[in-house]
């Protein structure tokens, strides 16, 4: 569990706040996540929406809030939560029904819910390079260094390294962009688990058996963006895809993740346009 102590938090004013607070951005895959899990937990919530595009993260308001610059963040009854997966982890103790950890087994989603923030890189890489698309560095020089020269901050009292992995990614972005060599790596990776997961639902409804659980909550929004980078779900994870279209048509999914920059029709010239290339013609799927 990621709760900051007292010293780590610098933006004191968010001590104050009484109930569930999240910071958030709409696009952003960790928070609909969470978003998500909200809405099908009923849990009342106040909304503070982040500016990513505007890098209102990197700026000193909000790294005195989460010195890793990331959102998602909850702020409950005045304690500052960090890390999405951790996040929904503390909110399933507090807000126990309707359940959606299987009792007995938080340890295993625990564990599960690792491996799927392991690929958020990989996740990054591929999002930028077929859906966002920006024409240049994702993130200016500016922005960077505002970001790096607020220092890394503690978390939990300790010296934190996460600031500087961030900062290691968009400044090798900047350098080379989303090369194929990257994209293909990332998008093996995910082949690789998706390839377990649908054997899974080739078996069962949802990942953990016959309930919908965190885990199908986690996946999904992973599946929806890469589905968004031309990833051919249909033809190699039959299951995943049925599975994924059955949770997408759910109101509480369906809700958060209609929130990206580009309608569907655009999405296909976005996926041309990276030197003719799509994610399949790039991983060579
Ligand atoms: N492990 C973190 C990852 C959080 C993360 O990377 N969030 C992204 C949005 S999905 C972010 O804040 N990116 C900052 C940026 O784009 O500058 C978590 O699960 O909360």
């Amino acid at each position: 569990m990621v709760q900051l102590i007292d010293s780590d938090i610098k933006t004191r004013e968010v001590l104050g706040w009484r109930g569930v607070h999240v910071l958030h951005f709409a696009g952003s895959s960790c928070s609909q996540k969470l978003r998500v899990f909200l809405n099908l937990k009923g849990i009342a919530w106040q909304s503070h929406p982040i500016d990513l595009p505007g890098y209102e993260n990197m700026q000193p308001w909000f790294l005195g809030i989460n010195p890793r610059g990331l959102v998602p963040v909850l702020v409950h009854d005045g304690a500052v939560h960090i890390e999405s997966n951790d996040i929904i982890q503390y909110l399933e103790r507090k807000f126990p029904r309707p359940r959606l950890i299987p009792a007995g087994h938080e340890t295993e989603v625990a564990t599960l819910l690792k491996h799927e923030d392991d690929l958020h890189l990989d996740l990054r890489t591929l999002s930028f390079r077929f859906v966002f698309a920006p024409p240049g560095p994702p993130k200016p020089a500016a922005a960077l260094e505002s970001y790096a020269a607020h220092g890394a901050g503690t978390v939990q009292g300790v010296s934190d390294h996460e600031k500087q992995v961030q900062i290691e990614f968009w400044q090798r972005a900047a350098r080379e962009g989303f090369t194929d060599d990257r994209a293909r790596a990332s998008a093996q990776r995910f082949r690789a688990e998706f390839g377990k997961l649908d054997k899974t639902l080739a078996r069962q409804p949802y990942l953990m058996g016959n309930d919908l659980s965190v885990l199908d909550i986690a996946w999904l929004i992973y599946a929806h963006r890469l589905s968004l980078a031309g990833y051919p779900f249909a033809r190699l994870h039959p299951h995943l895809h049925s599975w994924a279209e059955k949770l997408r048509a759910m109101p509480e999914f369906a809700k958060e993740i209609g929130q990206l920059r580009h309608a569907p029709e655009q999405l296909d010239a976005i996926h041309r346009a990276q030197a003719g290339k799509t994610l399949e013609a790039v991983a060579g799927f």
